[in-house]
């Protein structure tokens, strides 16, 4: 049985869960707690040597980097469509998976992190440099994003892909976070449409991280 190991409540963690319920793949969950570090213990180590989660192990296979493990997971059910079977399909996808980790993620990780997961580890309040960072890439990728979102339902076109679940799943803590995007009306109408499917609503997890 294929092992899913997360801190559901992570947006790396949640569009693997996602994806794993949309394509309605088995699965184990195996919390890591990340707070008591968990991803520190040799056994966790062994299966990713960066100490982070979310990993996914099958047969002795382990792979970490939640933008390359939801990749495996389509590559389990084509049929279902999340990569497009043509090539510019296909790298159109991967190119918002790679815009996900290099620009959209690190963005909205210094958000999450400084006005919620630093009060969940009592490391005080955010640091008013950091946020202006934060905010100063949620606002310039966002607006990537929201003129990339024009005319079309999702962000590769008219059909749902990874791309969605890779670069979505930061807007499960737009609100909290205070992602500054109430402008940007593209992405808050795609955002509302990804939250009409059941896989997505049922992977969202809180209170946050
Ligand atoms: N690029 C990685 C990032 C993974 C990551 O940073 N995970 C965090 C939680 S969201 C983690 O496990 N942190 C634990 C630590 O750094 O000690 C991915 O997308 O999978």
């Amino acid at each position: 049985m294929m092992k899913l190991h997360v801190a559901a409540t992570s947006p790396r963690a949640f569009k693997v869960l996602a994806v794993a319920r949309y394509l309605q793949l088995d699965f184990e969950m195996c919390p890591v707690d990340l707070l008591n570090g968990d991803q520190m213990k040799p056994e966790f180590t062994r299966l990713n040597p960066n100490q982070k989660m979310p990993v996914l192990e099958e047969d002795g296979f382990a792979l970490w980097e939640s933008n390359a493990i939801i990749q495996y997971l389509a590559a389990k059910s084509p049929k279902a469509g999340l990569v497009p079977s043509e090539p510019r399909g296909q790298v159109d996808v991967l190119r918002w998976q790679f815009w996900d980790s290099a620009h959209w993620d690190p963005a909205c990780a210094t958000l999450v992190f400084e006005r919620l997961v630093k009060k969940l580890l009592g490391q005080g309040g955010p640091t008013p440099s950091e946020v202006e960072k934060g905010e100063a890439g949620v606002r310039r990728f966002g607006a990537v994003l929201n003129t990339s979102l024009e005319g079309r339902r999702f962000l590769c076109g008219d059909r749902l892909t990874l791309a969605d679940f890779a670069v979505g799943a930061w807007l499960n803590y737009a609100e909290p976070a205070g992602y500054p995007i109430g402008d940007f009306r593209e992405i808050n109408r795609w955002y509302a449409a990804l939250l009409e499917l059941p896989a997505w609503r049922d992977s969202i997890v809180r209170p946050p991280l």
